[in-house]
């Protein structure tokens, strides 16, 4: 398999080519493409230096798949040109996720939507990704009616100058700055850009792609996205009101039978979800469930992962994975 990763030199570029290692993807050639400033640098894959190239090389190229992690202009402007030329792009940007046209998939609940026509194929935002992955067989048995998440996201979900910005701060150091405030020892409430509304596109992302991969636009869904000094993943508070009543012990039944999930609680043992934890896993952890005591069939729970690798990369490679396990590419 001829494979491109677009934004290779980025952090979840990165890590695309680390999890397409791990899980042994099918390449027989790897193309490295980012942008004309990059152009001639080596990376390493699998032992060996790949150099990376540009875009235009990389269309000629007409690789089978191609995982984009550059931006949401960058795909706007590429995706299709890649698409032209018979590859099937995975976009990790926002570009395409709300196109009526496009899926926005996460294997594990819609992944079977896919078809040999869809040739731009959306990644969900990595908040979005890891709350869905939690909440999907929930919703499948208790049916969701409202959700209300708060957000704890890295530094790495900006990128690497807001990691830079951090250490930097941390080091007393000055540098390049990614926010407009500090962000050491402080928390900001805003993640992407303030929309009329008063929500960030952060916030509106995950209101609206939650309904879209779900495929049920009577979820209600309200968010506050907050940037936080933390490295290793992404940390969400979730309180989800359902439609039927349910146990405390359903809910872990469920949450124990949900793919890609794993249940990390245990409070007397101390034992609950931390980014320090999901760090460089795959999975999504779950903890602090409870009743929440001031209305019935709502329940409160707490969800962590790493928002470069299920947030991102691996999603990404899994769909590649479905997309070779059934012949759609
Ligand atoms: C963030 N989810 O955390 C956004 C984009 N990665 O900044």
């Amino acid at each position: 398999m001829k494979v491109a990763v677009v934004g290779a030199t980025g952090l979840v570029g990165g890590e695309i080519l680390k999890v397409l290692a791990e899980r042994d993807f099918p390449v027989t050639e790897l193309l490295l493409v980012a942008s004309e400033r990059s152009v001639g640098k080596q990376m390493e894959f699998k032992g060996k230096q790949v150099k990376v190239i540009g875009m235009q090389d990389a269309i000629a190229a007409a690789p089978q798949i191609a995982i984009f992690s550059a931006g949401g202009s960058t795909s706007t402007e590429w995706a299709p040109k890649f698409a032209e030329v018979g590859t099937v792009v995975v976009d990790n940007s926002s570009a395409w996720r709300m196109d009526p046209t496009k899926k926005l998939v996460v294997p594990e609940i819609n992944a079977k939507e896919l078809t040999k026509e869809d040739k731009i194929i959306a990644n969900p935002n990595c908040s979005t990704i890891q709350m869905v992955v939690a909440l999907n067989k929930l919703h499948e048995e208790l049916q969701m009616k409202r959700i209300v998440v708060s957000t704890y996201q890295s530094v790495t979900g900006t990128g690497v100058k807001a990691v830079d910005q951090l250490m930097n701060e941390r080091e007393g150091k000055e540098g390049e700055k990614a926010y407009p405030y500090q962000i050491d020892l402080n928390v900001l409430p805003h993640i992407d850009v303030f929309q009329d509304n008063g929500y960030t596109k952060e916030e509106m992302k995950m209101i609206l792609e939650t309904k879209k991969i779900m495929g049920d636009d009577s979820i209600r869904v309200t968010a506050t996205a907050v940037r936080i000094p933390v490295m290793g993943g992404h940390s969400e508070s979730v309180n989800v009101e359902f439609e039927k009543d349910f146990t405390l012990d359903e809910v872990y039944r469920i949450l124990g039978e949900t793919e890609g999930v794993v249940v990390v609680d245990d409070v007397k043992n101390l034992k609950y979800p931390m980014p320090q934890d999901a760090h460089g896993k795959d999975e999504v952890f779950v903890g602090r469930v409870r009743l929440d005591e001031t209305q019935p069939r709502t329940v409160n729970m707490w969800i962590v992962a790493d928002n470069l690798r299920k947030g991102a990369a691996t999603n990404a490679v899994q769909i590649a994975e479905y997309l070779v396990k059934h012949e759609l590419v």
